[in-house]
């Protein structure tokens, strides 16, 4: 199986789908058929580079010795091998200060620090109001917020507040960039069931790094209906967020930020922490515990579950809770996904969440190159000699969280065709406007992936429903409110979404792959919501805004 035949992998051929050639606004409202276009890009020739290399690992065995041992250890596990000796950090909770207006005001600034992970010199790092990461904000559902995020990096970040619905403006986005020494002051109200959201730098070109650096951190939103289901929510204690980033160290201790060798998906780390802390681990002194699961890594897909295979209650998706717990023993993250879900123990037990080796629907060479067969201890829970009583899930917790939404409203299909560094044939431009929507509008969006390496598709500002990924129910961990979803090679995402009713022609949301080295390659696209009829602005090209929104 080598050559180009050999990267067939299934559904459709790995490398080598239609492109649409990049000329109308609104393009996506066909499907693609217009043959290839041979381009010369950095993936592309990476594409070619591995096929060479296949074909050389067999043919040449002086070279291919050499390659086998690269191939041999592209492969990383840390299963069995974490010692499990340093108490998990814990984010601390941001409640804000309420203002005169009655906002709820929090103050972040993004900031350098460094970080001791036990090399002889302490890791440069950057976070958010400290060291590395940030803290957890906490906002209820129908309240006012306004955040003064504050850039003391030196270089030009901002932060997005991904899956949170809220004008275009205020998003965070590419367009809202903040100068050093600046600070940019968005004000929005929540309008959103409970869920886990995250924040994040959401740069066009070096979002990798400046995630990878630690920007990050983790959005609780509450609402009156999460509050009365008698869910974990001791914070830190039963409730306890776990933002899962990779990371790989030069011996000196700074970060790694190269993508090495054949890593079409971007870069990996050989390590996993939590929260920041490797090998951390948590004295549970409930029954049950809460975990708030947020993939905050740049570009490695986990699979999630416990050492025993235990099963676990998966209560809640990116956008909120599900309609009722799932019992599973296994849970997928790409990155930017997130999940709640109870793990229940008993009396001096002990547990550790592990990534066992990804579905990444890959080949077998490129799926080693993309962390397909990676496995990882990530933290150990160890439950006290006497627990706080358990939690007996309701039968309902969610209900119907899509209330009348369904299939037939669509309005319009659209098409996203993913490949290299393009949607639909064009790479992310900062003034063009890629796709028009009106305002509240249903569509399904056809989001599939031309390539034959793993890439996954977040959209801004709502939470849609999956319908089907090849056709096929997406499993209990996409069937609830989303926000990003996997599209493996070769296949095809249906996603379900209501617009919301907030226009705003001339400024755009974006959508994009959440790998993030491939959003900043331009795997990224934006659209703007206008009055039904009317017609887009125009977009300011500049990546810097950072004019105060709020005050
Ligand atoms: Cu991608």
């Amino acid at each position: 199986m080598v050559g180009t035949a050999g990267y067939r992998i299934g559904r459709t051929t790995g490398w080598g789908c239609p492109r649409i050639p990049g000329s109308l606004v609104d393009m996506a409202d066909t499907p693609p058929v217009v043959p290839s276009v041979p381009r010369r890009r950095r993936r592309g020739l990476l594409a070619v580079l591995l096929v060479v290399t296949a074909v050389t690992v067999l043919t040449a065995s002086g070279l291919g010795t050499a390659l086998a041992v690269t191939y041999s250890r592209a492969a990383v596990s840390t299963v069995g091998q974490v010692p499990f000796e340093t108490p998990l950090a814990i984010p601390p909770i941001a409640e804000g200060t309420v203002d005169a207006a009655g906002r709820r005001v929090f103050d972040l600034t993004v900031q350098p620090g460094s970080t001791d992970f036990g090399y002889p010199s302490p890791t440069a790092t950057w976070g958010v109001n400290g060291d590395l990461l940030g803290p957890t904000l906490r906002m209820r559902d129908g309240e006012q917020v306004l955040m003064n995020v504050t850039n003391e990096v030196g270089e030009p970040t901002n932060l997005h507040w991904h899956g949170m619905h809220l004008p275009a403006r205020m998003d965070g986005g590419p367009h809202q960039m903040v100068d050093p020494g600046e600070t940019w002051s968005p004000t929005w109200q929540v309008d959103q069931q409970a869920a886990t959201l995250w924040y994040h730098a959401h740069l066009h070109g070096t979002t990798t790094q400046h995630v990878y650096r630690g920007v990050a951190g983790t959005i609780i939103v509450d609402d009156d209906r999460s509050a009365a289901l008698g869910l974990p929510s001791d914070y830190g204690v039963d409730d306890i967020p776990v933002i899962i980033q990779d990371r790989k160290f030069r011996a000196d201790g700074s970060l790694d930020e190269g993508e090495g060798f054949m890593r079409l998906t971007g870069l990996l780390g050989d390590q996993v922490m939590a929260n920041g802390t490797i090998g951390g681990y948590v004295n549970v002194t409930a029954a049950s515990t809460r975990l708030r699961l947020v993939n905050a890594s740049t570009a490695r897909v986990y699979n999630l579950g416990f050492d025993d295979d235990r099963e676990f209650s998966l209560i809640a998706t990116d956008g909120g809770l599900l309609p009722r717990a799932v019992s599973i023993d296994r849970l997928q993250l790409s990155p930017g996904e997130r999940a709640e879900i109870i793990v229940t123990m008993s009396p001096s037990d002990s547990v550790v969440l592990r990534s066992d080796e990804p579905d990444l629907a890959s080949f077998a060479l490129q799926n080693r190159f993309s962390g397909g067969d990676d496995d990882f201890d990530v933290l150990e829970l160890r439950a006290a000699d006497v627990l706080a009583p358990g939690t007996d899930l309701p039968p309902v917790l969610g209900g119907e969280i899509f209330g009348d939404l369904s299939a037939d409203q669509a309005a319009e299909t659209r098409y996203f065709q993913l490949q290299g560094n393009e949607i639909n044939g064009r790479t992310m431009a900062m003034g063009r406007i890629d796709t028009v929507i009106s305002a509240g509008a249903t569509e399904i969006w056809e989001v599939t992936n031309g390539d034959g390496y793993p890439h996954n598709f977040h959209v801004h500002d709502v939470q849609f429903r999956v319908l089907d990924v090849d056709g096929e129910d997406p499993g209990p961990v996409a069937s609830g409110r989303k926000d990003t979803v996997f599209v493996p090679p070769g296949g095809t995402a249906r996603l379900l979404i209501r617009f919301g009713d907030e226009t705003d022609p001339d400024h755009p949301f974006m959508y994009h792959c959440h790998l993030l080295s491939h959003e900043d390659d331009g795997l990224m696209g934006q659209f703007v919501v206008v009055a039904p009829g009317t017609e887009p602005g125009v977009i300011d090209p500049s990546h810097t805004h950072s004019s105060a929104t709020g005050n």
